[in-house]
Order: C-alpha cells, then sequence, then structure tokens
C-alpha cells in the first residue's frame, strides 16, 4: 500500500475541482453560468461540433452550414445524409480545446451552426448548383466565414463561386481524386468536377492549387489540373517526400494569400471512413489529415468544407466521426486564422 502521506496529498490533490488551464477554467465557468449549467452531450437538438444554433442574419464570425445534396454524384448516393449524421457524431469530436496546438476556438471568435442551405430545386442539378451558389453569397455578404459539411464534393464549386467573387483564392484540396474532370453524360456539375469548374470561373488560381492525397483509376479524368498548373501530390509521392515537406510545399505554394481548404473524407482509406461514394483504397490514416490540418494553421484562411459523407454506406458511423474531427481541426485553424487577422 502507498505510505499514509503521500496518499494524504493524494486525496488533497483529488480536492481541487478547476482546471489547470486557468483561462479555460474561467471561460467554461462562465459559459456554464451563462446556459444554467453542463448540457448533456447525448440531449438535445445536435448541432456542428455542439456549437449555438444561429442564423445568418446573426452574422457569426463562422458559420458551419449543412449542404444535404447529392445529386451530382457519378455512382453511389448518400451524401444528402452527411450533415445530419456528422451532427450527431460530432458530439464527440467537438473540443472545447485542441489538444495539439492548444487553439480553444469559442474564446477567439464566435461560431454557430446556421443550419442547412434551403433547397428547392431537388431534381434539377443546374438549378440547385446555383441556389448553393445565391444562399453562399448572402453569408459573404455577412461577412460570415463559412465552414461546410456536405454533401458530395459537387457543392464546393458553387461556395467558392462566392468565396473567390472577389478575387481568385488559393485551394488546398485533400482527396483521392483530383476533381477537375469535365463533362459526364451530359453535365459538368458532377462532383468530380468542382475545381475544373471554379477554376474556369475564375473563383480559384490553378497555379495557386495544390492537390494531396491523389489516386485510383479516375487518374486519366485529371489532365486539367497538370495543364492548368494545379501541384497534384499524389498518395505515393506524400509518402516519399513526408508529411512535413507536403506541408512546407503547401504552405510556401499560398504564402499569405486567401486560402480554401476542401477535404474529401475519401482522401482517408476506406478502412477508415467506407461511408463515401467513392471510395480508394490506400489512403491516409486519419491522423496524417489531422497533422496536415493543424500544419496549415495560421495561414490566410477564408473558408473550408468537408464533404462525401455517406451514413447509408457507414454503418458503424465511424466516417462520420473522422469527418466530425477533421471538421473539429479545420475550425480551430479557421478560428485561428480569423482571429489573428482581427487583431
Ligand atoms: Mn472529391
Amino acid at each position: 500500500m502507498t505510505n499514509p502521506e503521500k496518499l494524504a496529498s493524494l486525496q488533497k490533490l483529488a480536492e481541487k475541482t478547476d482546471l489547470n488551464d486557468r483561462a479555460l477554467n474561467d471561460f467554461l465557468a462562465e459559459k456554464a453560468k451563462r446556459e444554467g449549467g453542463r448540457k448533456l452531450p447525448y440531449a438535445g437538438v445536435s448541432t456542428f461540433l455542439k456549437a449555438p444554433q444561429k442564423t445568418i442574419d446573426d452574422k457569426p464570425d463562422i458559420g458551419l452550414f449543412g449542404v444535404p445534396f447529392d445529386l451530382a454524384v457519378t455512382n453511389r448516393p448518400g451524401t444528402r445524409f452527411g450533415p445530419q449524421q456528422v451532427r450527431q457524431l460530432s458530439v464527440m469530436a467537438a473540443g472545447p480545446k485542441n489538444h495539439a496546438t492548444g487553439i480553444v476556438p469559442a474564446m477567439l471568435l464566435d461560431y454557430a451552426d446556421c443550419g442547412d442551405v434551403p433547397f428547392e430545386s431537388v431534381y434539377d442539378l443546374d438549378a440547385a448548383t446555383k441556389e448553393i451558389e445565391a444562399f453562399y453569397h448572402k453569408v459573404i455578404d455577412q461577412n460570415i466565414m463559412p465552414l461546410s459539411v456536405g454533401g458530395d464534393h459537387s457543392i464546393s464549386y458553387p461556395i467558392l463561386k462566392a468565396v473567390g467573387r472577389d478575387r481568385p483564392v488559393c485551394l488546398i484540396h485533400i482527396d483521392a481524386h483530383a476533381d477537375t474532370g469535365g463533362s459526364f453524360n451530359g453535365s459538368r456539375f458532377h462532383h468530380g468536377g468542382p475545381f475544373r469548374n471554379a477554376a474556369l470561373a475564375g473563383v480559384i488560381d490553378p497555379e495557386k492549387t495544390i492537390q494531396i492525397g491523389i489516386r485510383g483509376r479516375a487518374e486519366p479524368h485529371w489532365d486539367f489540373s497538370y495543364d492548368s498548373g494545379m501541384r497534384v501530390i499524389h498518395i505515393e509521392e506524400f509518402y516519399e517526400m513526408g508529411i512535413d515537406a507536403v506541408i512546407a510545399e503547401a504552405r510556401d505554394l499560398v504564402g499569405d494569400l486567401p486560402t480554401y481548404i476542401s477535404f474529401d473524407v475519401d482522401s482517408i482509406d476506406p478502412a477508415f471512413t467506407p461511408g463515401t461514394g467513392t471510395p480508394e483504397v490506400g489512403g491516409f490514416i486519419p491522423r496524417e489529415v489531422q497533422a496536415m490540418i493543424r500544419g496549415f494553421q495560421g495561414l490566410n484562411l477564408v473558408g473550408a468544407d468537408v464533404v462525401e459523407v455517406s451514413p447509408p454506406y457507414d454503418q458503424s458511423g465511424n466516417t462520420a466521426l473522422v469527418a466530425s474531427t477533421m471538421l473539429w481541426e479545420l475550425l480551430c485553424i479557421l478560428a485561428h486564422s480569423l482571429h489573428s487577422r482581427k487583431e
């Protein structure tokens, strides 16, 4: 048995209820007081990362938006259910504090779950794409930084049309697929083409675009990436270079220019994220994507998205949990970036 003196001192330690992180302690105490106590994580309405529910008229600094949309898939559907599933699982991924970087987004600024993009044209891909764009113009009009949850990857194009409307933005794109394909079956708005569309619309700079994790049988469709000057890092090159060199190259490419980050869950190996429309074996482990996102801290960020969670193929819920974790990491660096600019 431990000697009585040591036991007594351990018991004394256990009486302490305050956190060692004083600032966080006081912030959480104040929050609990304001909200009338700690909320049960498994009760009530689920929101992205347990964020308060607001509307765009409340003008939070960062708005979390769901885009429940899967009209643009080339194969398996289901991502229209992504936002709701991520809301549920993100309860397990939300801070308050990022253990690796120390960022507490809620202490830096105001963020909120602003609900889902409202759709009227759910049977018309082109019209729906225009509706997404019109909604995000309102978001940008309110000076809200968007952090979106899809939905299939086609949604990044209309989002970028709004985010990049005043000047083309740089793009850091983590995906198994370069998503710069041309028309398939008579449409160019499918989820394999958002970044060709965005480059052609002048809202991203292809020479300031880096695509990381690319692999698989769709490779012949990505000529536009190479022809337009995008930097493509296949999964093999990622491991040859090492993660630090990849992060450094991305940072060097975008510098301090406005940068958007798009994260597709199929960049991660389907062992971890099977619940997606076009899984590609041989991908990242989740920790590598976490480390990459943390590596982008300090960039001049203007928004981000997490796409392609398809709950019908996500039997364990783990895809949505991984997506939620990356959503949290993205929120941390977006909050840090916006806060730094406001200071
Ligand atoms: Mn994609």
